[in-house]
């Protein structure tokens, strides 16, 4: 019964979506995935929302095995999402990019740490999330963490669509 009302409530959500003829797309949570190095944990959190033609939210990174920690913030320009809408062109759940800052943002000499760009795709499989399907895909373009991605089935936590 618990899980029809919700599956009603996200009927509506969407036909509100569709009933305003722009996309919007929400999507948050948190965890642990397996570390880019394939030991040991990446941990997440964040909240990210697109409502036509704004996109906000922010996002905690933070790959320990790898040395990789970052702080993102989602913009709605840059890297383009397959030529649809801004929120509602892409096929998965939830296609964020952006900037990221690396922490800490200077390094031990006191000399700034460039950022650069990141692309975060997220899918809700079900709930509670680990055992569901969940899954969580990172990539950093520029800065100092160039090249790095890490695509993975979450481990523990739960990310979760809203609208
Ligand atoms: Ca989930």
């Amino acid at each position: 019964m618990k899980q029809m009302s919700r599956r009603i409530g996200a009927l509506l959500a969407a036909a509100v979506c569709m009933g305003s003829l722009v996309g919007c797309n929400t999507v948050e949570g948190g965890g642990w995935i397996l570390s880019a190095t394939g030991v040991g944990k990446a941990t997440f959190g964040f909240w990210l929302r697109c409502e036509e033609p704004t996109v906000t939210g922010e996002m905690q990174y933070n790959d320990h095995e790898a040395g990789v920690k970052a702080h993102c913030i989602p913009t709605s320009s840059g890297l383009t999402i397959g030529g649809g809408s801004l929120c509602g062109g892409n096929s998965g759940n939830g296609l964020y990019f952006g900037n990221y800052t690396p922490q800490p943002p200077k390094d031990k000499d006191g000399n700034l740490r460039p950022g650069g760009r990141f692309r975060v795709d997220i899918h809700d499989g079900g709930e509670p999330g680990a055992d569901s399907g969940d899954t969580f895909a990172i990539r950093f373009f520029g800065g100092v963490y160039d090249g790095y991605s890490n695509n993975r089935r979450l481990l523990g936590g739960n990310v979760q669509r809203v609208d």
